[in-house]
């Protein structure tokens, strides 16, 4: 094998600052050993982009960023990929905002960024591409004739075929996964939909191990759930943990990007529900809700922020007393180091998405608890984590009562329940962490057979006609 090539929308610091999260920590000893290359975009975006990558090099591996001007950065950014891609694969047809330019700038940055990876690559090289930013760069690669096995991990869900049709461009993008060699998804769930949208899409063809024939190849399926670097990430709550007072009263902790597929005007309307049934515990619970701003220039973006705002003032102007805040919302980013001693002292973890392709919050609550002493996961049933964390306490989170049922029951739960519960998904978390995540993915990637040439050469036949023609 030659290099390991991560692509991702961002690459990593250059100076490593950052690298606490997932991602990184899972790809560093893969991209290090095989001698690897990051490529993502610039931080920055510039009126004069260069023609070629941007090459850095960091002490563990190379990171090469692709730089592009603010105009394009902004409609396949903000555009097309948060404003029609992202809300259509989270099942919110009704927050698509299509615009034509949106479409455009989508293409012409895989288009740009293959040329620039196909100056730089070679047949020996893995590529694996990160995420809904960048579905069509295999196949602009393969248009260019590249070798190089090529896999793609989508991080957020699939749709059910029906929703998947409500883009503009599903045959497209349809297609365009369909170029790549190896296709993981986080869930049996999404799985189910790809093969699907193939089956309907490209006259796909499953075969007896859980391929894909699409048009004369192979395209490897695959369901690799991604976790957390959980003895890290349980190390920072101990630690931390050591050094900090537990919170006065029981807590309940929620921890999400502020964004509507979380689920947090749901969670906060559950809560309401849970006090004004169980006012015993009104003065002697509280719920912080840490919600870190994103993609603010979207409009969807500013009207879930000022949806919470008015429901947590409404909760406290109802519950609240002299003493006691029933809501504690947070509209900030808060050290890593910080969130997993907040974790650890907190008795509930809500996370509650309406969808989710995994969601890390779940695994990380689990990771920062004392297993001598666990709070409670209430966990939605539409995040991908749901269908390995069976233990936590599954709830709908579209049903008030549900969840005020849930925090109610988690509140009240015996600590030998609690024990039993936590035992049982810190046990499954330990065997499958983030390491266990990449290498699986990797290994099933590098088992692919290399393109056939003569698939390739009548690919970029075609292509090359569509771009004359
Ligand atoms: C996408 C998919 C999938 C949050 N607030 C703070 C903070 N965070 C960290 C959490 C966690 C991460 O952000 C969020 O991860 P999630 O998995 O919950 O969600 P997305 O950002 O939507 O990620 C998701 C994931 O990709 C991985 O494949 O699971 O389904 O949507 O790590 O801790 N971190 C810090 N301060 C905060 O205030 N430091």
């Amino acid at each position: 094998m030659g290099r390991l090539v991560i692509v991702s929308n961002r690459a990593p610091s250059v100076d490593g600052t950052g690298d606490s999260g997932g991602l990184v920590v899972a790809l560093k000893d893969a991209l290090s050993e095989q001698g690897g290359l990051w490529i993502g975009g610039a931080p920055e975006q510039t009126d004069t982009p260069s023609a070629s990558l941007v090459f850095h090099q960091r002490p563990d591996f190379d990171i090469a960023l692709f730089e592009m001007e603010p105009e394009l950065y902004r409609d396949y950014y903000l555009g097309y990929s948060n404003s029609v891609l992202w809300p259509a694969l989270h099942g919110r047809v009704d927050l698509i905002d299509v615009q034509p330019h949106y479409s455009i700038a989508y293409r012409e940055v895989a288009r740009r960024l293959a040329r620039q990876i196909a100056d730089i690559v070679t047949h020996d090289d893995v590529i694996w591409v990160h995420d809904y930013q960048l579905i069509p760069l295999a196949h602009e690669l393969k248009a260019l004739g590249l070798t190089s096995r090529i896999g793609f991990f989508l991080h957020i869900p699939l749709p059910d075929l029906q929703t998947f049709k409500a883009i503009p461009d599903w045959q497209d993008l349809a297609g365009w996964l369909a170029d790549y060699d190896l296709l993981g998804l986080q869930t049996q769930r999404d799985l189910g939909h790809l093969i699907n949208i193939f089956r309907h899409t490209l006259r796909g063809e499953l075969r007896a191990n859980g391929n894909m024939g699409i048009n004369g190849r192979e395209v490897v399926l695959g369901c690799f759930p991604i976790s957390i670097d959980v003895q890290g990430f349980r190390r920072l709550a101990v630690e931390g943990a050591a050094q900090t007072a537990p919170a006065p009263m029981p807590r309940l902790i929620g921890v999400d990007r502020l964004d509507y597929s979380k689920g947090l005007p749901h969670r906060l309307l559950g809560y309401e529900a849970f006090l004004s049934q169980n006012t015993r515990f009104c003065s002697n619970v509280g719920l912080l809700q840490i919600a870190p701003p994103t993609r603010d220039d979207v409009d969807a973006y500013k009207a879930i922020r000022s949806e919470l705002e008015h429901l947590a003032g409404r909760i406290n102007g109802s519950f609240g007393t002299i003493d006691w805040t029933p809501v504690q919302y947070i509209h900030r980013s808060l050290p890593r180091d910080e969130l997993a001693v907040l974790y650890r002292y907190s008795q509930v973890g809500l996370v509650t998405p309406l969808f989710d392709g995994m969601n890390l919050v779940a695994k990380e609550y689990v990771a920062a608890q004392d297993e001598a002493d666990p709070g409670v996961l209430i966990l939605s049933q539409f995040a991908g984590a749901a269908e390995e964390m069976s233990d936590a306490l599954i709830v709908n989170p579209h049903n008030p009562q549900d969840i005020a049922d849930a925090i109610r029951t988690a509140l009240e739960m015996p600590l030998a329940e609690r024990r039993q519960r936590h035992d049982a998904l810190y046990g499954h978390l330990e065997k499958h962490d983030v390491g266990h995540w990449s290498a699986a993915f990797l290994n099933r990637l590098l088992s692919v057979e290399q393109a056939d040439p003569e698939w390739l050469a009548r690919v970029s036949g075609l292509e090359s006609r569509a771009r004359t023609g």
